[in-house]
């Protein structure tokens, strides 16, 4: 057979390989039902200690992008200004109330650079691997840029969720999943495939949603956040009817496409790597390497290796926790996946495993 048939028809095989690996590892309906009862019932007893407090969902529980068993962010939100609540009092103070009326094995961080509380939720028939959760306090930055993710999401969701909770679950089994352990995190990675789909491809998957003109002119403070812009257009509706990509690769295409870009073409030594604003200097960030100083420096030497701005809070770069060996580590896992899928075993499906092993 012609190479070319060949290769489309693995390429076919591919994608739809990508769909049924992704498929079995979304959250059950109960485990989401379930998670739903635990935020309610903390919810509950946060009020006791402050009545105008919320508790809200972030991160993968609700950006669309979340696998079974994953963690449960959560955030506590105070409405009342009156309030006047120190967050790392009112950690320890969720943290007592929560020891006295659960059974939640609770762990109180106050000391953090954001104060958070780990609860874990023993193992039961209804969640047979417990749930881990971190509750925070008025991290509001932290539900816009998960209503960012899943406003992506919406657009294309066959093609993004897919191409974002394979790169996860492939991040997770290759073990460069551990920012404590000097890797990157699932919010890093997501922002990579983002990043990737909006302005490396050509003709883009996705359009910029921090580039697109509100439908009515908004003032400052309606878009402003903690001294932050964080603007995006957010009218899912007006984005069904009106953007529709003209880039029709598929799932597999791009998969293939994207370890590439990262394993050749991306400059990990001066690029930063910006969803908001496409790739950027180092050195205009301000986030270069010091290679000169060592000493107390080692540390913040190693904060720049791989640069990923934060969309709205641009001074951050999300990928502080990735050291010199833990990139070259990512880079070298970019660059055996690119090996794995364009040797072009016969099955995608074999492909997949190989990958994820
Ligand atoms: P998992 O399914 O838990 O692996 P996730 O999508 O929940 O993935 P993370 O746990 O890495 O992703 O992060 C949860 C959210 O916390 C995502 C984002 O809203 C916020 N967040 C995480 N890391 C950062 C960061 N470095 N800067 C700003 N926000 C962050
Ligand atoms: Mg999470």
């Amino acid at each position: 057979m012609h190479p070319g048939v060949l290769h489309r028809r693995f390429l076919n095989d591919l994608s739809s390989s990508l769909f049924s690996f992704v498929l079995p590892l979304l959250p059950t309906n109960e485990e989401l039902h379930v998670k739903e009862e635990v935020r309610g019932l903390i919810e509950k007893l946060i009020k006791t200690i402050e009545p105008s407090a919320r508790l809200l969902s972030f991160g993968s529980s609700c950006n669309s992008f979340g696998l079974r068993n994953s963690d449960m962010d959560l955030v506590v939100l105070i409405d009342d200004s009156e309030a006047n609540i120190e967050p790392s009092h009112f950690v320890a103070m969720i943290a007592d109330l929560l020891e006295r009326e659960t059974n939640f094995d609770v762990k109180p961080l106050p000391k953090a650079r954001i104060p958070i509380l780990k609860l874990n939720l023993k193992a039961s028939t209804a969640l047979p691997f417990g749930i881990a959760c971190d509750i925070g306090i008025e991290n509001r930055l932290a539900i816009e840029n998960t209503r960012l993710l899943l406003t992506y999401a919406t657009i294309d969701p066959a093609r993004v969720r897919t191409l974002v909770l394979f790169l996860k679950v492939w991040a997770k089994r290759r073990r460069i999943n551990s920012p404590y352990r000097g890797t990157l995190s699932s919010y890093g990675f997501t922002l990579m495939v983002l990043y990737y789909l909006v302005h490396v491809k050509q003709p883009p998957v996705l359009p910029n949603l921090q580039r697109i003109a509100p439908l009515r002119p908004m003032t400052e403070d309606q878009y402003t956040l903690e001294g932050k812009n964080v603007y995006f257009f957010d009218d899912v509706e007006t984005l069904r009817n009106e953007w529709s990509s003209i880039n029709f690769e598929s799932v597999g295409e791009l998969l293939i496409d994207f370890f590439r870009y990262f394993s050749h073409d991306f400059q990990f030594n001066n690029s930063v790597l910006s969803l908001r604003a496409g790739q950027l200097t180092k050195e205009s960030k301000g986030w270069v390497n010091d290679i000169d100083v060592g000493g107390v420096n080692e540390m913040a030497r190693d904060r720049n290796r791989l640069c990923i701005e934060d969309p709205f809070e641009t001074t951050y770069n999300v990928a502080r926790t990735v050291t010199k060996d833990g990139l070259y580590t990512i880079r070298g896992e970019f660059m055996r996946a690119t090996r794995i899928l364009t040797q072009r075993p016969d099955r995608a499906v074999l492909a997949l495993a190989e990958l994820c092993r």
